[in-house]
Formats: C-alpha cells, sequence, structure tokens
C-alpha cells in the first residue's frame, strides 16, 4: 500500500510536474482533453492485472467474470450513444482501429482512398510513409483552394477514376462539418464500402453538434480521448453484417489481450457523454472555437476556410510574418501549447510548415468562454510579433513570453481543470 511517491519519487514527480504543466498551461492541441476523475479512476484501476484474449462469453482465460461484464456495458453504452449496429471496444487506439478495418475489410493491393495528409486527413488514410500507403494502392483527395474546403467533385472523379474498395472520410485538421451522406452517395457509385473515421469529433457526434455519420457510411472508427473525453483509447462501430469479420480482425488479426482498464474507463466515459451537461458541453466547444477563429482573424491571423464549424482552428502562421514551428515553439514559452501543422498547398516542408492547428475540447473542459478565446488570440497576437521582430535579441524574446506565461498562469488559476492534482487558484487540491 505504499504510494508511488515513496516507491519511485523520480515517476512521481515527473507526473506531479506534468500535472502542473497541465494546470498552468493553456492547451490548445485539438486531440488533446483532460479526463474526469472518475474516468482516471478506471483507467488506474486493477482490471489492468487481468488477460482477456477473446470476447466476452469467449475467453481463452479463465476469471472473466467482471471483465465480460465491463465489456459488455461499455458495447452496450457505445450502440446506444452512437446508434451503432455493432461496436468492438478493443482496438489500442485509433490507427489500430483503422488497420483492423482494413483487414477485415480489404485486401492488400486493393484501392482505397482518403484526404490527403497535406490537406487535414490522417495518416492511416492512406499516407505513403503509413502501412495504409504501403500496403494498399492509395488514392488521395484533397481540399479546394479557392474555399479551403474538400472538393467532393473531385472526391467523386477520382472515385470513379480509380474505383476504390473503401472509401475513407474523416480527417485531423479539417474545421468544417463532413458531409457523410454525399460520401456514402458516391461510395455507393463506385461500389466502395465507406469508413469514417470521426477521431476528432466524435464528442461533438454524439451531442448532436456534428451530424452523425449513420446510418450512412458502413463503419466507423474512433479514438476515445479526444472530444469525447474519455482514456486513450479506440472504437470500432459498423453495421451488423460486417461484425464477424471486424471482431476477428482486431482479435486475433491484429491484438492480443484487451486493455481492461481501458475499455472500463471508456465505459465511464461514454456514460458521462449521454448527459445533457456534456452535450452543452460539446456546444460550448463549437461556440468557442468559432469565437476564436474570428477573434484570430481580427488580429491579421489567416484562418483556413474564413472560421470553422467544429472544435478546430488552423491558422496560416506566415501571414504573422513567422512560419508554424516558429509560432508554435514561442507560444509554448508563453504558456499557449498547439501543434505545428501543414496546410493545404503549403510551400514549407513538413518540419517547418506554414501552420498552426488549434483546439478547443480541453479550454472548454476547464470552464473557458468567449472572454478568454478573446485573450488566447490577444496572446497569440503578441506572441507572433514578439517572434517576428527580428530586431529583438532572444533573451528580451524570452522575457516576453516569461511576461504572457505569467498572465496564462493567472488565468488557468481561476479555471482548475477536471483530473488534475491541482485545485482552485492553483493549489494542490
Ligand atoms: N495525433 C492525433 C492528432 O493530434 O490529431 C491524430 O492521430
Amino acid at each position: 500500500m505504499e504510494p508511488l511517491a515513496q516507491v519511485d519519487p523520480e515517476i512521481a514527480q515527473f507526473i506531479r510536474a506534468e500535472s502542473r504543466r497541465q494546470h498552468d498551461k493553456i492547451r490548445l492541441i485539438a486531440s488533446e482533453n483532460y479526463v474526469s476523475h472518475a474516468v482516471l479512476e478506471a483507467t488506474g484501476s486493477v482490471l489492468t492485472n487481468k488477460y482477456s484474449e477473446g470476447y466476452a462469453g469467449k475467453r481463452y482465460y479463465e476469471g472473466q467474470q467482471y471483465v465480460d461484464k465491463v465489456e459488455a456495458l461499455c458495447i452496450a453504452r457505445a450502440k446506444a450513444l452512437f446508434g451503432a449496429e455493432h461496436v468492438n471496444v478493443q482496438p489500442y487506439s485509433g490507427s489500430p482501429a483503422n488497420q483492423a478495418v482494413y483487414v477485415a475489410l480489404i485486401k492488400p493491393g486493393d484501392t482505397i482512398m482518403g484526404l490527403s495528409l497535406a490537406h487535414g486527413g490522417h495518416l492511416t488514410h492512406g499516407d505513403a510513409v503509413s502501412i495504409s500507403g504501403m500496403h494498399y494502392k492509395a488514392v488521395q483527395y484533397g481540399v479546394r483552394q479557392d474555399t479551403g474546403e474538400i472538393d467532393y467533385e473531385e472526391v467523386e472523379r477520382l472515385a470513379k477514376e480509380h474505383r476504390p474498395r473503401l472509401l475513407i472520410c474523416g480527417h485531423s485538421a479539417y474545421p468544417r462539418i463532413l458531409d457523410f451522406e454525399r460520401f456514402a452517395a458516391i461510395g455507393r457509385q463506385v461500389g466502395a464500402l465507406v469508413m469514417a473515421d470521426i477521431a476528432h469529433i466524435a464528442g461533438l457526434v454524439v451531442a448532436g453538434v456534428h451530424p452523425s455519420p449513420f446510418p450512412h457510411v458502413d463503419v466507423v472508427t474512433t479514438t476515445t480521448h479526444k472530444s469525447l473525453r474519455g482514456p486513450r483509447g479506440g472504437m470500432i462501430l459498423c453495421r451488423a453484417q460486417y461484425a464477424e469479420a471486424i471482431d476477428k480482425a482486431v482479435f486475433p488479426g491484429l491484438q492480443g489481450g484487451p486493455h481492461n482498464h481501458t475499455t472500463a474507463a471508456i465505459a465511464v466515459a461514454l456514460k458521462e457523454a449521454a448527459t445533457e451537461e456534456f452535450r452543452r458541453y460539446a456546444t460550448r466547444i463549437v461556440e468557442n472555437a468559432v469565437v476564436l477563429a474570428a477573434a484570430l482573424e481580427r488580429r491579421g491571423f489567416r484562418v483556413l476556410t474564413g472560421g470553422t464549424q467544429n472544435h478546430l482552428v488552423v491558422v496560416d502562421a506566415t501571414s504573422m510574418g513567422v512560419t508554424g514551428r516558429q509560432l508554435a515553439k514561442a507560444m509554448d514559452a508563453a504558456g499557449l501549447v498547439c501543434n505545428f501543422n501543414r496546410i493545404p498547398f503549403d510551400t514549407q516542408p513538413a518540419l517547418h510548415p506554414s501552420g498552426v492547428r488549434l483546439g478547443t475540447p480541453a479550454t472548454t473542459s476547464r470552464g473557458f468562454g468567449p472572454e478568454q478565446m478573446e485573450l488566447i488570440a490577444a496572446w497569440m497576437s503578441q506572441v507572433a510579433k514578439v517572434r517576428a521582430d527580428g530586431g529583438q535579441d532572444l533573451e528580451a524574446r524570452k522575457q516576453a513570453y516569461r511576461e504572457i506565461a505569467g498572465q496564462v498562469k493567472a488565468v488557468c488559476d481561476g479555471f482548475p481543470a477536471p483530473g488534475l492534482l491541482y485545485g482552485p487558484k492553483g493549489r494542490p487540491a
């Protein structure tokens, strides 16, 4: 019963420091969030001790009296929340979930079609450096240069030309609503199965603030830790006719024993996501993103697509005279954490791209509203100006970032985040 701090003070110290960091800084990484104490408790539970290869009622190890119940409850909650006929809650995360769909439904060498990474898609949707681009013939569609929005006509044209077995819709950095119905219609025209990867928007979908991919598409994958606000994990939701193939692809096709502690924590997150409070939370995520995008635009940032309809804002940092990487690193020094990102038609290399990607799920979880979004835009503008001003020496720049970081922390102290060790006013809870 010795506490972690006694058994391993070094790791305990790092966890405490990370908790402090998560409290003191503003998390603008679009894929991150703060889980509740209840989700954390389930994640850190004794379920981590148990092996459970197989599925409820058909396991390869004994002692599944409670694990079976946990997994069955998790599946039932996911089916009800998303309106899915079948759910597999065992994928370790989003990439393995996507890979399991490919193993289940197509063959190596088959053609797949997805949104290109450079235009806001995901590596696992057919990028050349991912197994999805190595084992399958990947065709990539993009966004229109004039609007920055998905070019559905190009999707249709490419689909007719290449006749993919699987058409993928979904993104990691696309600030607009996805037209699942249109993707499904294109898939039907060319005889392709359609997969929606809703990892980023799952929380918005269950709350009804983004259209659902059901009943339009054949199979849906998601992570559980982004806007859905669960532990790090993945799920596959599909029509009943694909259930057996999907389950076999996850286990024994790709994975061994499921992470039962994660399954329990996903179940808790799904219960939380079914509440009216979560629906209000998801609504505020989008409201905050809209305010943030407008405030950034007023301050001179070029905001891609001219705004947002979801939790994401992508800005072209070069509109402020800096690269995305320079801005992201300077922002981190100033207490504003985001990631640099390529933008569509980027002329800069991947490690020094033009954009930064911002998201509001985490800030909304700690209670930020429009007032704080305006502050974030003002701080970002100050940071960009300091970084762009080549006349300043490094020490002067660092001092300017430290001053902003102090203001950021003062605001954060008034908004304790769920699940952290730090309470009101930034003191240990
Ligand atoms: N790493 C996730 C993101 O940041 O969007 C996608 O896998």
